[in-house]
Parts: structure tokens; C-alpha cells; sequence
């Protein structure tokens, strides 16, 4: 019998590309890229076939409106250092295209003072949620459940209340995060500190268990699986129906390590749920924060678990 082969013994075939079913009789083809190509190193993390991929109306929106917001700030970072190429590389991690200040509210402002980062902020918008619309309509023309768009849905939400709706409610976009790379970790770090410590806000410390708790969810379920891997355990199908395959003994690891164990199925649902409630969670905290708790050590200290002197 052939030994089935996992992520350290792999294999890679290669041949005539795979170029994936068309259910709908043509509408797919005529939408996807008609090449592929073969990279080992490709697949060495993954399938080495590289393409052909499906571009479709809302993936060149999404591409052409993401590639324009990249481009304004790139372009905005461009004339900061007055277009020196040596200055760019150098001072990239520091530089910034930063939300209109407070006095211009929820209206516009002039280029450099924020209306780049306006406009920006517009195709930016535009093109995560074609995206998303992408990853619902190619899971609908597979005949799949909507899972990953769901879950994608998610993380918009968090993204939606950093930049849209809590600006919106506090009436200005002067609060929303900008875009560098170390500007959005002192945005993040001035937030904190000025609505009186994050650590206190319940609604980020559930966000960290389920951050965490994803981490560690990935690794048991990672683990498990590479660990039965010589059984063929990735083989989904063969192992639900089968006794006394990997799954099984994966399943008994569990039971006997702790008393539980999760089913084949079961353990997807948990990883989503860990995953989906991670920005979830966190966005309601980041929307009540300046909105309805304008401190979180004071409202900790009200509701008895922060040390009152
Ligand atoms: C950010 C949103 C979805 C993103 C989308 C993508 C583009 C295009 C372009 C590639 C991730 C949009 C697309 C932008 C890309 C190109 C070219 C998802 C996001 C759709 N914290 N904290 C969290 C911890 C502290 C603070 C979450 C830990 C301090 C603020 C998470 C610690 C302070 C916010 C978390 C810690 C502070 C958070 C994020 C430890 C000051 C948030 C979850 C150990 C530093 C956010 C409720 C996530 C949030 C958030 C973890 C400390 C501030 C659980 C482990 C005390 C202001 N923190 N944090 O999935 O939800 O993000 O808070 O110290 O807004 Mg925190």
C-alpha cells in the first residue's frame, strides 16, 4: 500500500494544470485568467499551481480601487520627503497620511490637511467591500456555505467602526486611525491612554481570550492533525466514515489527555467561532469607547474591579 504522504515526506506532482470545474457553463471561464504556472517553492507551503485566478466585476473594482488607495499614500509619503528615494526608504515606518484635526468635523478638509487621507480612506472602503462581495459570489458559484465571507464580515466590522462608524458618532473624522506604519501603533497607544487604559475595557479583554484562544485552538487542531498524519488524517472523507483511522485516534488523544475531545466537524466550528468573535467582540468595545465609557479605569473602579485609591 502506498504511504500516504504529509507536510514532511511531500510529493510534488506536476503536470497538465488544473484549471477547476465551471458550474455555471462559461461565465467562469470568460472571467478567469486562462494560464497557470508551477513554483516549488509554492509548494513547498502549499499547492505548487500557481493560477489561473478569477477576476471577475467586483475583483477588478476591489483591485483598481485598493491599488489607487496605496497609490495616494504612497504618493503622499512621496512628496513628504520631497521625493528623494534615499529620505522615502529610510523614513518609511515613520511616515503618516494622517485623518483631517478636529476642527474640520465630519466635512471636508483641503488636500494637505487631510483630504488625501479622506479620499483614500473613500477607495480604501470600496475596495474591502468588493472584496467581500468577491469572496461571497465565488463561494455561492461553488455551491459552498458563505462561512469565510461571514467571517470576513467580521474583521470589516472591526475596520468599519475604527474608521466610519465611531468617527461618525463622535462627530469627526479627526478620530479615526491613520495610515503608517508606526502612526497606527501610536494611534492605537494615545486611544488607550486617553480613554483611560484599554486593559479595563471588558469588551478588549474578551477580544485578547478569543484572540488567544484562537492561537491556541489552531495549534491543538494543527498539532493533532500533523500528529496523526501518517494515518492519512487529513483524508477528511475516509476518516468519518471509517473506524479506527486517525481521526479516531485523535479524537481518543483528546479524551484521555483531558476528558473531551471535539469532533472532526465540531473543531471547524470552534476555530470559526474563535476567530469570528476575536473583531467582533472588539468592535463593540472600540464603539463604546468615547461614546458611552469615557474612562475605563473609572467605569472598572464603579463596577468594583478596579482598586478604588
Ligand atoms: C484591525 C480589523 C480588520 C481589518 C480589515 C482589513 C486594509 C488593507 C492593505 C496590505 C485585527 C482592512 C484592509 C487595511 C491592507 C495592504 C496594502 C483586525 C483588524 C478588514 N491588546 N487594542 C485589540 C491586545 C493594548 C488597542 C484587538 C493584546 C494596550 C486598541 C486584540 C495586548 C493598548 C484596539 C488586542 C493589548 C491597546 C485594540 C484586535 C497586550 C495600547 C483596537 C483584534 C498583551 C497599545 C482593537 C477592542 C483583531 C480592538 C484592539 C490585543 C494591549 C489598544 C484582541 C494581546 C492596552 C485601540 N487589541 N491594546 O483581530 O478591537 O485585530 O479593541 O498587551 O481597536 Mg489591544
Amino acid at each position: 500500500m502506498a504511504e500516504y504522504q504529509n507536510i514532511f515526506t511531500q510529493v510534488q506532482v506536476q503536470g497538465p494544470p488544473e484549471m477547476g470545474m465551471d458550474p455555471t457553463g462559461g461565465s467562469i471561464e470568460r472571467d478567469r485568467t486562462n494560464s497557470a504556472s508551477f513554483s516549488t517553492l509554492l509548494g513547498l507551503f502549499g499547492n505548487a499551481q500557481l493560477g489561473p485566478i478569477y477576476l471577475g466585476t467586483f475583483g477588478v473594482i476591489s483591485l483598481a480601487t485598493g491599488l489607487i488607495w496605496f497609490m495616494m499614500v504612497g504618493i503622499d509619503f512621496w512628496a513628504q520627503v520631497d521625493y528623494s528615494p534615499a529620505l522615502f526608504l529610510k523614513e518609511l515606518f515613520w511616515l503618516s497620511l494622517e485623518p483631517p484635526s478636529e476642527e474640520y468635523g465630519l466635512g471636508m478638509a483641503p488636500l494637505d490637511e487631510g483630504g488625501w487621507w479622506l479620499i483614500s480612506s473613500f477607495f480604501l472602503l470600496i475596495s474591502v467591500l468588493a472584496w467581500w462581495v468577491r469572496t461571497y459570489l465565488r463561494a455561492e458559484e461553488l455551491g459552498m456555505g458563505k462561512h469565510v465571507a461571514w467571517a470576513f464580515a467580521s474583521a470589516i466590522w472591526l475596520f468599519l467602526v475604527l474608521g466610519l462608524i465611531r468617527p461618525i458618532m463622535m462627530g469627526s473624522w479627526a478620530e479615526a486611525v491613520p495610515y503608517g506604519v508606526f502612526s497606527h501603533l501610536d494611534w492605537t497607544n494615545l486611544f488607550s491612554l486617553t480613554y483611560g487604559n484599554l486593559f479595563y475595557n471588558p469588551f478588549h479583554a474578551l477580544s485578547i481570550a478569543f484572540l488567544y484562544g484562537s492561537a491556541l485552538l489552531f495549534a491543538m487542531h494543527g498539532a493533532t492533525i500533523l500528529a496523526v498524519s501518517r494515518y492519512g488524517g487529513e483524508r477528511e472523507i475516509e476518516q468519518i466514515v471509517d473506524r479506527g483511522t486517525a481521526s479516531e485516534r485523535a479524537a481518543l488523544f483528546w479524551r484521555w489527555t483531558m476528558g473531551f475531545n471535539a469532533t472532526m466537524e465540531g473543531i471547524h466550528r470552534w476555530a470559526w467561532w474563535f476567530a469570528v468573535l476575536t473583531p467582533l467582540t472588539g468592535g463593540i468595545g472600540i464603539l463604546l469607547t468615547g461614546t458611552v465609557v469615557e474612562n475605563w479605569f473609572v467605569w472598572a473602579q464603579l463596577h468594583g474591579y478596579a482598586p478604588l485609591d
